[in-house]
């Protein structure tokens, strides 16, 4: 059961990008209360708050008009709660070259993985395998370079790219278990395999990322009405 408070979101324990809104509120210790969401059995609620979509997350605050799209409503939580752990640097340059690697990360990269959900055959499954661990590589080198020999993509703490992906990380290591295949080892990606250490330890994304058996829970239901 969620707090009362001026901010509600709508979503489900399982969805990566639910996790996102969840561990930014987290990081800015702001009170919000969690509406879960039945997502294969839509509520009128989803379906009147994201036309558009009707997916979550959705995002209430105050009498505004409800908010969809994770990394458009993690930004406008840095907006709108600016003193408290800001996760997108203020340097505009900086801010984009974030933005560019989320984008990567959300149309590139983990699409693959939902594409291998999909993939039954055993060729096409390797040649999956081949392109994410491609696209591993390029987010080690964007690791070395953001995190500049700090902890994270943000440097001392947590930041915007820590939490678009780190919320991965619990559908990667699900995916990397069930196709046995490793995304992240010490010889190709040892920074980011650090960092995974981190994330799993750091107290906002604890509480924010779902447990193993929701997730598995999840994919079936998922192989069931939507395979
Ligand atoms: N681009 C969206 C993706 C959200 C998304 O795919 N949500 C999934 C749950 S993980 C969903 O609501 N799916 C419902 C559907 O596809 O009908 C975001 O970043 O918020």
């Amino acid at each position: 059961m969620g707090k009362s408070s001026e901010i509600k979101l709508l979503g489900t324990a399982a969805s990566p990008f639910v996790n996102r809104v969840q561990f930014v509120l987290n990081l800015k210790s702001i009170e919000y209360e969690f509406i879960e969401e039945n997502l294969f059995c839509k509520s009128e609620l989803l379906l009147t708050s994201n036309p558009a979509y009707t997916k979550v997350p959705v995002l209430f605050h105050e009498n505004k008009p409800p908010l969809a799209e994770s990394l458009i409503i993690i930004e406008y939580l840095d907006e709108i709660y600016p003193d408290v752990h800001q996760i997108l640097p203020s340097d505009p340059f900086e801010r984009a070259h974030n933005r560019f690697w989320a984008n990567y990360i959300d149309t590139t990269f983990f699409p693959l993985f939902t594409e291998m959900k999909r993939i039954h055959s055993e060729e096409g499954k390797e040649a999956i395998k081949k392109q994410i661990i491609e696209a591993s590589q390029f987010l080690e080198e964007s690791f070395v370079k953001f995190s500049n020999g700090k902890a994270y993509f943000g440097g001392d703490d947590a930041g915007y790219l820590d939490v678009v992906l780190g919320c991965f990380l619990g559908w990667i290591k699900f995916s990397e278990k069930r196709n046995e295949f490793k995304v992240l080892d010490e010889v190709r990606t040892p920074k980011l395999l650090e960092w995974t250490k981190r994330i799993w330890t750091h107290e906002a994304f604890k509480d924010a990322i779902p447990n193993t058996e929701t997730l598995v829970n999840f994919y079936m239901m998922l192989q069931k009405y939507k395979p």
